[in-house]
């Protein structure tokens, strides 16, 4: 009944809707079937910023068929919050009965999140997390933890930088941030500032890469004309490192883990691109700390388990492992746990 209610509601405000020129709500307003037996889930993506999250999207619209019980609405945010917000006060308006949201950054959600409380719609998390007052505004969260990621990479870097014989004042790293706020930028930046200060590593610089290829390309190309001792880059996921290897090479650079010879290292996080992994594999990324996108089947554990009634743990991780052709380093140890370092 409250579905129908919302659809005849959404059908009286048409003109206002249409009088803010949004298509999209217009369009969500025509010719909506509204079937009982299925579970309505409004979706609301950050972006298509990545190979990663691009797969992310697809592992979701995978679970979340009508096949499988679903009615998923499915919303692309642009990289945008604000965009994000609107499409979660849409699904609010629409009556759905689970919101599905992949935040960009953390801080902002507060409000619309209480609206979703307010209208007695579960909240889901996927991938990054949200810093909100009140705890209770979401049920659950599924996604990685990005600082263990981190900690994993700069172990087999210190261990690498060991059985290579390199000091740890040789090591002059850049960093290629993420999304600026986001939560795998916020983990994947705090472990390397700290292995940095616990190594003696030189960190040079930090800079908003915002996870995409082009903008990896552009701040590379640009910390090159600032500095003539850089030997390692940390990409926060592959499409920037792709970007920078692209700059590398094209300022002359030879792109590998000889650094002793001149070499400089490129280490990135994902490992979801093709390309990416096969340079990987040819050891023009040394190093990749894999970032599992595929959340789709685990989300949707989490709303059938919400539909029997049950409450799910809070905080769910997904496993993940590190990648590099180089036998320099076979296994590390981060937190008493033992990872072996796998072929790309
Ligand atoms: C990590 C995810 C990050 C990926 C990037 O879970 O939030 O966003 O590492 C993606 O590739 O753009």
């Amino acid at each position: 009944m409250k579905k129908i209610a919302t659809l005849l509601t959404l059908l009286l405000l048409l003109p206002v809707f249409s009088g803010c020129g949004s298509s999209t709500i217009k369009e969500e307003i025509t010719e909506k079937t509204v079937d009982e037996n299925l579970i309505t889930v409004g979706f609301s993506q950050l972006g298509a910023e990545s190979d990663w999250r691009n797969t992310n999207t697809a592992s979701m619209q995978e679970a979340f068929t009508r096949e499988n019980g679903y009615d998923l609405i499915y919303k692309n945010g642009q990289q945008k919050q604000a965009n994000q917000i609107t499409a979660v006060r849409m699904f609010i308006q629409q009556g759905v009965d689970y919101i599905v949201l992949a935040p960009a950054t953390e801080a902002g959600w507060d409000s619309v999140l209480a609206e979703a409380r307010d209208a007695d719609i579960p909240v889901i998390l996927v991938d990054r997390r949200v810093d909100v007052a009140d705890k209770s505004l979401y049920s659950c969260w599924v996604g990685s933890d990005f600082e263990l990621e981190a900690k994993k990479m700069t172990e087999w870097l210190k261990q690498f930088t060991q059985v290579r014989n390199i000091d740890p004042e040789e090591l002059h790293i850049v960093n290629i941030q993420g999304t600026s706020g986001s939560t795998a930028q916020i983990g994947r930046t705090r472990g390397l500032a700290n292995a940095c200060r616990e190594n003696g590593w030189d960190l040079m610089t930090e800079v908003d890469g915002d996870f995409t290829e082009n903008k990896g390309r552009e701040v590379m190309a640009a910390m090159l004309k600032g500095y003539d001792n850089i030997n390692v880059v940390y990409c926060e996921n592959d499409n920037m490192a792709i970007g920078a290897i692209d700059a590398l090479e094209a300022a002359g650079k030879k792109v590998g883990s000889n650094i002793k010879n001149g070499e400089v290292m490129v280490v990135s996080f994902d490992g979801v691109n093709e390309l990416s992994r096969e340079y990987c594999r040819e050891g023009k990324i040394s190093c990749i700390a894999e970032c599992n996108p595929l959340h789709g089947p685990r989300v949707s554990a989490l709303i059938e388990s919400l539909e029997r009634g049950e409450t799910p743990e809070t905080f769910n991780y997904v496993d993940e492992k590190i990648f590099s052709s180089l036998s320099t380093v076979k296994s590390i140890t981060v937190d008493g746990v033992t990872y072996e370092v796998e072929k790309p």
